[in-house]
């Protein structure tokens, strides 16, 4: 679907939901059926909110399109990543043995998994297409444990509202919602095209969130916090993207 195809039925949407009582009567629903994006009322603007609502509407059980292996790109682009930080370095020694992946917040059973812990405890994988907002993208086979696995294992608590993920690089962090979360294509994603994850591809453990922009995809994941609050974390805006002008949400 074309952009502006794409916009426009997100526009019927947004009239269909808000009918003539106009969008104050949709924004009532949207928090009703919370399908608010963090900071609604604040610099996102009805706008944002009606999008994520919308798209949550229509797509929340929807999976993100999976293409055929003869697909797969020949020649993958890595958007280019920071320079590796001390942190990263020393993780990455023996074949990222000491990589951890911890996992604590609204859980029972806060804990930290190792690579091999993750590659033992489940695999999927999925052909998908990884979109950069500045316009190109590629398709590879993404193949990890399942993020709501991890999270099962955590144990999530009731009242768990977003996941937010950590890397070794303190620039680059991110938030999905619990839907998303629990969403069977996202990954904490460790291998790609029948191999180990290239390390200019987010090796050893990366975030895999096809239903979402690039951008929510963090690579070199080493931390997930189950919240209730997204206020809490760096300005409060669930990631650093909306600081430049991205969507927290960033659905396609
Ligand atoms: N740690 C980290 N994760 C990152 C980035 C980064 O620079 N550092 N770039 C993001 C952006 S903007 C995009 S579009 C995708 C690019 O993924 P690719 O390198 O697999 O193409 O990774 C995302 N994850
Ligand atoms: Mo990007």
């Amino acid at each position: 679907m074309s952009l502006i195809t794409r916009r426009r039925m997100i526009t019927g949407g947004v009239a269909a939901v808000a009918g003539v009582g106009g969008l104050a009567v949709a924004a009532r629903l949207a928090r009703r059926y919370g399908l608010v994006p963090p900071d609604d009322g604040g610099i996102y603007g009805p706008g944002e909110t009606m999008n994520y609502a919308v798209q949550k509407v229509l797509t929340r059980h929807t999976p993100a399109r999976e293409f055929a292996r003869s697909m797969i790109s020949a020649e993958p682009f890595a958007n280019p990543v920071a320079p590796p930080t001390e942190l990263y370095k020393k993780l990455s020694l023996n074949n990222f043995r000491d990589w951890r992946l911890s996992v604590d917040g609204l859980v029972a059973r806060p804990g930290s998994f190792s690579v091999s812990d993750l590659k033992s405890m489940a695999k999927s994988s999925h052909i998908t297409e990884t979109t950069c907002e500045e316009g190109w993208s590629y398709v590879a086979e993404w193949i990890g444990t399942p993020l709501y696995k991890v999270l099962d294992e955590a144990g999530i608590l009731p009242q768990a509202k977003y996941v937010v993920y950590f890397s070794t690089d303190p620039d680059w962090w991110d938030s999905i919602d619990m839907s998303d979360a629990l969403h069977p294509q996202t990954l904490v994603s460790w291998g790609m095209n029948d191999g180990d994850l290239p390390v200019k591809f987010g090796g050893p453990l990366r975030m895999r969130v096809p239903k979402q922009l690039g951008y929510k995809s963090v690579k070199y994941i080493t931390h997930l916090t189950v919240t209730d609050d997204l206020k809490k974390f760096g300005r409060g805006l669930g990631s650093p993207e909306p600081e430049f002008g991205y969507a927290w949400y960033a659905g396609i």
